[in-house]
């Protein structure tokens, strides 16, 4: 009996888990080099998922927030919604490595839920690019742009606000899926040899 409601426990507890979320880079009070203070303080709320991709016809994932600019030094408090039921991150690339080690910082909710992180941003005029890592959700749509000061560039490729062309990594993330293809034609044809020789021994 104590067993049976223990089981009932463990199932229930594993039906209505809600999803994991993580942070990495959190930094709350570390001045990035060339900061002598933190400028100020902002606060947003970004939401992943396929709704924000509906009107992007080749797209099937983004944030609903793209594009957002902030003055170097500002402690940005970021709340990361997952409307969907597959993993996304909002990872932002480029940050100095003498106070983010991995260059990074990043929110991540495995399915529906959210998850809110702190970090500092540069001292300089940059252009940040931020996206979703896992497998083709950035070629998917779920990449934006965060502007430091007057930025140094801009991020191709985001939703509704930039081109697709100059994309990095584009041409041999279409080739490789193509000499995958051509590779498994050529197994199977092996395959089916080896298959037809056996028959013709056997007779
Ligand atoms: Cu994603």
């Amino acid at each position: 009996m104590r067993n049976k409601a223990l089981l009932i426990t463990v199932v229930f507890a594993i039906l209505v888990n809600p999803a994991s979320a993580s942070v990495m880079g959190q930094n709350t009070d570390k001045m990035p080099p060339g900061c002598e203070s933190i400028s100020g303080t902002a606060n947003i709320t970004v939401e992943a998922g396929t709704d924000h991709a509906d009107k992007f016809p080749s797209k099937m994932y983004t944030y609903s927030d793209r594009k957002m600019q902030f003055e170097p030094c500002t402690k940005l408090t970021v709340n990361f919604i997952n409307n969907d039921s597959v993993r996304h991150q909002w990872m932002v690339h480029g940050l100095p490595k003498e106070t983010y080690p991995m260059g990074m910082f990043m929110l991540e909710v495995t399915g529906p839920g959210e998850e809110t992180g702190t970090f500092i941003l540069p001292a300089g005029d940059e252009s940040l690019m931020i996206h979703c890592g896992l497998g083709q959700h950035m070629q998917k749509g779920m990449k934006a742009q965060l502007t430091v000061g007057e930025g140094d560039g801009k991020v191709s490729n985001i939703p509704g606000h930039t081109a697709a062309f100059n994309e990095h990594g584009y041409e041999s993330e279409s080739v490789v899926p193509m000499a995958a293809t051509v590779g498994l034609l050529m197994m199977l044809l092996g395959a089916g040899i080896i298959v037809i020789l056996e028959r013709k021994t056997e007779e």
